[in-house]
């Protein structure tokens, strides 16, 4: 990585590492992926099955999506992005957060799993810091799917009171108090990320989702990374006490 990359890390709270992960990894990993879904009797594409389910039946969706969200899938890409992980954390090691790795679906016209605008470090309120890899595993992330956006700079602002409210079967949002203002304050940036670019943000980075009007489904792999030791041992916390 470049000292320049790594700056822009540090005074936005994001960046985009271009071509940082080989597209054959990628799509060796939504094969994995899509072996595991079709080994439960569905035939087709891993986004013709995602999409199925979310008509038919959501709660194996959610079995399903849970079941292939294992960092032992994700491992080639991990050790792909190691050296970037150290170089953004200014370590010479790194803890996966709750010791997982996963992926975010972004349904095609869909509102149940959209995120509104938040910062990460509500979600894993014992850890810090957190770091997050994201990037595209089937298609390119575009305005048109739903790429998610940030508000560039906005990580100055550190960890803000929010409101919280939940989507039925969907995503616990929590909002940023005051976030008409801030939006005024912060530039809004979208990334168009290709396969094998990732986008890195820091725990404060205020981000969301954004409506896929796309007819695919957007998936995202995550990493969350952490120099905290005691990061592996983190368990999710229940919407309820967010
Ligand atoms: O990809 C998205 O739609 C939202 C991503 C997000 O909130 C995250 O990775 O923390
Ligand atoms: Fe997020």
């Amino acid at each position: 990585m470049t000292l320049c990359l790594n700056l822009e890390y540090r005074q936005n709270g994001a960046v985009v590492v271009r071509n940082a992960i080989p597209q054959a990894l990628i799509h060796t990993i939504v094969e994995t992926i899509g072996d595991f879904y079709r080994s439960e009797g569905f035939s087709g594409s891993l986004e013709e099955i995602i999409c199925r389910l979310n008509v038919e039946n959501q709660p194996l969706l959610y079995q399903l999506h849970l079941k292939t969200s294992l960092r032992e899938i994700f491992k080639p890409v991990e050790a792909c992005l190691e050296g970037l992980f150290q170089e953004l954390l200014n370590t010479s090691y790194h803890e996966l957060v709750g010791n997982s790795s996963g992926y975010l679906l972004g349904l095609p016209q869909d509102k149940r799993l959209v995120y509104d605008f938040h910062q990460e470090c509500h979600y894993m309120k014992r850890v810090n810091p957190i770091l997050t890899a994201h990037f595209p595993l089937n298609v390119a992330c575009t305005s048109a799917n739903g790429a998610m956006s940030y508000l560039n700079g906005s990580s100055a602002l550190g960890a803000l009171p929010y409101q919280k409210s939940r989507i039925t079967n969907g995503y616990t949002n929590l909002l940023p108090i005051d976030i008409e203002k801030i939006v005024e304050d912060y530039e809004e940036i979208q990334p168009e990320l290709n396969l094998g670019d990732c986008l890195f943000f820091d725990e404060f980075c205020i981000h969301k989702s954004n409506y896929n009007a796309s007819d695919l489904p957007r998936l995202c792999g995550i990493f969350r990374v952490t120099s905290d030791k005691s990061a592996n041992s983190h368990t999710r916390i229940s919407p309820d006490n967010l």
